[in-house]
């Protein structure tokens, strides 16, 4: 198997931006093969379950985990040089790295914490973006995006916007290339959501998730199946293995208004994954990627998978 930096050499070559984009990659994914082996034998002195007893911008209780990741993602990329700011879902602020830095780097450090301590997959979402365009500029405009899943095995899903790269870390604490030419299928008989929400939807989601659920005898004239981990990147590694549809729709909750989920740090470098692979990412309106964020923390409503499926959602909407 081809080692990261190999498959990458290719990328660095094309222009300045993708390089300093590949050495924001390699150095991310040294902190990633540290923080794989806290979660996987974590110190005894470290419950990283634990409430760390502060809140993140959005009023996230913070797990020590959450901390403690965010931390060892700003010291990897304050050793890049062409890293200028870091958004971090949880921090406040933009945090100026490099003056001379020619991009972005927008992170959720440690996305689904809240699955620590049940032993379920959490992860690591990156964006990469142009410094030269500020902080809030729309996900179209990403120069690289990808996540990292600390499961069963710590993993990396990759794109510059063209195709897909998916890398596997190994006892050595690098990452391999998994040879796997990555691609959503269009067709899916899966969806993924919280049905504990199903009061609070709106009528359109409702309404697709019933004829779902109507199988064969509904307007589908199929079963389908439903996953929900409570974990991105655990639901996304999944639709990108065997396709499906991910659903956080807005509800009629408090402070749901726009779903849950972070335009900058978990949608947009989601979805630029997505439509790398050839699936749909939208809001319910229109694509993920075109929607300009009004706040570094935004929330926006995610529904993302194989592209018939979407279309087929979208056909709900008022
Ligand atoms: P935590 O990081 O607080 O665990 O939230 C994880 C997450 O942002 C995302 O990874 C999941 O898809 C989503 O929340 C699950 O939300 P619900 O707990 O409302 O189902």
């Amino acid at each position: 198997m081809s080692h990261l930096s190999t498959t990458l050499e290719s990328v660095a070559s094309r222009d300045p931006l993708r390089a300093a984009a590949v050495d924001t990659v390699k150095a991310l994914a040294l902190a990633v093969a540290d923080i794989a082996t806290l979660i996987r034998w974590p110190s005894g002195d470290v419950a990283l379950g634990a409430a760390s007893g502060s809140a993140n911008a959005d009023g996230d209780n913070q797990k020590a985990l959450d901390v403690l990741a965010d931390e060892m993602i700003q010291n990897a990329l304050c050793k890049v040089p062409s890293v200028a700011l870091y958004l971090s879902e949880e921090q406040d602020g933009a945090v100026p790295l490099h003056d001379s830095g020619t991009i972005i780097v927008a992170s959720d450090p440690l996305d689904g914490s809240s699955n620590i301590d049940t032993n379920v997959s959490v992860g690591t979402i990156f964006s990469i973006l142009p410094a030269v365009d500020g902080a809030l500029q729309a996900g179209r405009n990403q120069i690289a995006a990808g996540f990292f899943v600390y499961g069963p095995q710590t993993t990396l899903l990759l794109t510059f916007g063209e195709s897909i790269m998916a890398f596997q870390l190994d006892n050595d604490g690098q990452f391999y290339d998994m040879d796997w030419q990555v691609r959503i299928e269009p067709k899916t008989d899966e969806f993924a959501i919280n049905a504990s929400n199903m009061r609070q939807w709106q009528s359109d989601v409702a309404a697709y998730i019933a004829d779902c659920l109507a199988g064969t005898n509904g307007p589908r004239r199929r079963n389908f199946n439903m996953r929900w981990v409570g974990s991105l990147v655990a639901d996304a590694w999944r639709i990108f293995r065997r396709g499906g549809i991910f659903l956080y729709p807005a509800d009629a909750r408090s402070g749901y208004g726009a779903g849950r989920l972070r335009l900058v740090y978990e949608a947009n470098p989601v979805a630029f994954l997505v439509e790398a692979a050839g699936g749909k990412a939208v809001d319910g309106n229109g694509p993920i990627l075109d929607i300009l964020p009004e706040s570094l923390h935004a929330r926006v409503p995610f529904i993302f998978g194989s592209a018939n499926e979407v279309d087929e959602f979208m056909r709900y909407r008022p």
